[in-house]
Parts: C-alpha cells; sequence; structure tokens
C-alpha cells in the first residue's frame, strides 16, 4: 500500500499535493510549523518537527511510509539532510522536487554572498535603506548593522524585533512584479537582500530591484546532501510510477 510523505512548505509542494490529492494517491502533507496559518493542503496535514533523523525514520516506520518526496525549500538544509539520512536508514525511496537557482539577467546588479553571515558583513558600510527580504528567522544576525533603515517582510505580525530602525510588511508571497516595484518605490528602497530560492513565489523582487536599476544582495544556498533531484511535478509522477507506484491513470 503506498503512503506519500511530502515534506512541504513551497510553492512546490502546493503544486504537487494537488495533484496528488487529485490522483488519489495516499499521502500526507508535512510542515515544520513555522508559521501561525500555513496554506491549508487536500491532503491530510501533519504539523511540527519529527525529533531529528531518528523521529523521522521512527515516523516512516511507524506510518509505513513507501516513498518521500523532500519538497522543502532549498534553505531549509537541515530538514533536507535528515531526509536523506532517515531514509538511508530505513531503505525508504527519496526525491528532492527542487528549483533552480535564479541566474543574473542582463541589467541585473548583484553581489553574491555565501550565506547569512556573508551578507552581514556585506552591510557593514553607510547607512542605506535596504529591503530585507530574508524571514524572521535570522533577523537576530543582521543587529550587528543598526545603521540601516530596514524594510522587513515577514509571514506573520512579529513580537519584539531586533533591528532598531525597521518598517515590517506583513505578507505571505507568491509576490507580484507590481506590488513589489510599488513597495520598494515608497520605502525609497537603495538595496535589496536576497536569498536564492528560485521559483517563482518571490522572484518578484529581483524583476523590481532590476526594473529599478537598484543592486541585490544574493545570498548563495547552502550545500546539500547528494539525492534524486527532480524539477517537476510530472518528473515526481515518472519517478512514483517507476517505483511502483500505481497513478491510476
Ligand atoms: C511555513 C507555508 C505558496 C507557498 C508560498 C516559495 C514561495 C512564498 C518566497 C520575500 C521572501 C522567505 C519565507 C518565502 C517564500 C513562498 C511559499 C515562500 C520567503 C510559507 C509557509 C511557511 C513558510 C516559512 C517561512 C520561513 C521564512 C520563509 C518567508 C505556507 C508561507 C523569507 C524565504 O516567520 C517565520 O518563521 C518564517 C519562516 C521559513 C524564512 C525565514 O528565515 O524566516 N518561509 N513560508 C512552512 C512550514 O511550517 O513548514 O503557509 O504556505 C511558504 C512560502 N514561502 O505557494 O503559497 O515556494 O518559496 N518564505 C526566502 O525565500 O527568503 C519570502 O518576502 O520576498
Ligand atoms: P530547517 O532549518 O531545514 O529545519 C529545521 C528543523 O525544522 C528540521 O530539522 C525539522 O525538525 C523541522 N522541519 C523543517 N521542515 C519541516 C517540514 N516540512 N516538516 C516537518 N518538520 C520540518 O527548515 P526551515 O528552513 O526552518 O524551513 C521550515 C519550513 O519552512 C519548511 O517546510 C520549508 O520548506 C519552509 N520554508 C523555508 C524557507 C527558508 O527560507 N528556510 C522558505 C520557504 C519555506 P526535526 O529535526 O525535529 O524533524
Amino acid at each position: 500500500m503506498t503512503h506519500l510523505l511530502i515534506l512541504g512548505g513551497t510553492t512546490e509542494a502546493n503544486a504537487l499535493a494537488k495533484t496528488v490529492a487529485e490522483l488519489g494517491i495516499p499521502a500526507t502533507y508535512s510542515y515544520a510549523g513555522r508559521v501561525g496559518n500555513p496554506r491549508p493542503q487536500p491532503l491530510p496535514v501533519r504539523v511540527g518537527g519529527f525529533g531529528g533523523v531518528a523521529g523521522l525514520a521512527a515516523y516512516l516506520r511507524d506510518h509505513t511510509v513507501t516513498h518521500v518526496i523532500d519538497a522543502t525549500h532549498p534553505f531549509a538544509a537541515q530538514m533536507s539532510a535528515n531526509a536523506v539520512a532517515a531514509c538511508h536508514q530505513s531503505g525508504v525511496p527519496l526525491a528532492a522536487l527542487t528549483r533552480p537557482a535564479w541566474v543574473e539577467k542582463d541589467g541585473d546588479h548583484w553581489q553574491h554572498v555565501p550565506d547569512i553571515d556573508g551578507a552581514v558583513a556585506a552591510l557593514s558600510g553607510a547607512p542605506q535603506r535596504v529591503f530585507l527580504a530574508v524571514g524572521r528567522m535570522h533577523l537576530q544576525e543582521f543587529a550587528t548593522q543598526p545603521q540601516h533603515r530596514y524594510l522587513l517582510r515577514l509571514v506573520d505580525e512579529p513580537g519584539t524585533l531586533p533591528l532598531p530602525n525597521c518598517d515590517v510588511v506583513v505578507s505571505r508571497g507568491p509576490f507580484t512584479l507590481a506590488d513589489d516595484q510599488a513597495l520598494m518605490q515608497r520605502h525609497e528602497i537603495q538595496l535589496v537582500v536576497s536569498k536564492n530560492a528560485g521559483g517563482l513565489g518571490a522572484r518578484a523582487k529581483l524583476d523590481a530591484a532590476r526594473a529599478l536599476g537598484l543592486p541585490v544582495l544574493m545570498i548563495d544556498r547552502p550545500a546539500l546532501p547528494q539525492r534524486v533531484e527532480l524539477s517537476s511535478v510530472a518528473q515526481v509522477l515518472d519517478w512514483l510510477a517507476h517505483s511502483g507506484v500505481n497513478l491510476g491513470v
């Protein structure tokens, strides 16, 4: 009996969940529980960590999971590493559904930094108006550069923030070029800080930066362990069919 575990939290995971539900393939969608009201899914949902590699391996066994699709965000490196280890231990087939990194186009002015700390170091100059579009979890690291005026975009209303001079927009994506361009003009943004998330859900700020001739501080992705990597829902269905799943089509 097939039982897919989809490690979710992205636009691609949501597209996969929709197709899997339409095909009637037994599956569970998993959120970490990072935000207040995660998007509802057409599948049974579980929320919260598994408890490391051992916890995930136990979950796979206790719920007779037959296949794992890691459709988490490219920066969810710990989850992805745990999935590789737990599936290897348990002998459960694993495939990642990922999206290519964004690449610079004509008119882009990107400065690449290797990680969050690299972005913080690159901000050690004179005060600027900075669109810090990296979410909430790593804001503390930017507190060592309080000289800037930051525009923050968060999924949930924040508690106390570690940055003295900041404006907050509470908004979850996917975002649009028109809205991001208007937002950046309204706040007279001079620099955009972005993770290289890839995909369509968050690229609007890059297209807006290009249109406005603004520089971007692009945080490159963390390294991930070797695993099967697929880049479309169709490829996932093909992988499942070749792993013995009857797609019923
Ligand atoms: C909880 C589940 C969809 C999926 C929406 C995608 C697109 C919009 C772009 C900006 C960048 C950021 C952030 C972002 C994007 C999609 C996708 C994506 C970036 C939700 C969601 C969950 C999260 C967690 C959240 C993090 C934060 C990161 C905001 C749902 C909406 C900045 C990443 O407050 C917090 O704790 C937020 C935590 C991890 C990164 C951070 O460090 O703060 N995502 N985002 C998932 C869970 O619990 O398992 O409610 O839908 C999903 C989405 N976020 O089609 O509806 O697929 O990438 N999410 C980044 O890329 O830098 C926003 O503002 O321009
Ligand atoms: P992370 O740092 O790689 O993971 C930290 C821990 O959170 C994991 O070890 C696991 O806990 C738990 N976890 C993460 N994703 C989970 C999932 N889908 N289901 C169950 N537990 C999960 O992860 P993260 O960067 O915080 O991302 C958390 C969620 O937000 C993921 O769903 C991801 O797709 C989504 N997201 C993240 C970003 C981002 O910028 N990081 C952007 C958009 C969406 P245990 O060890 O206890 O199992």
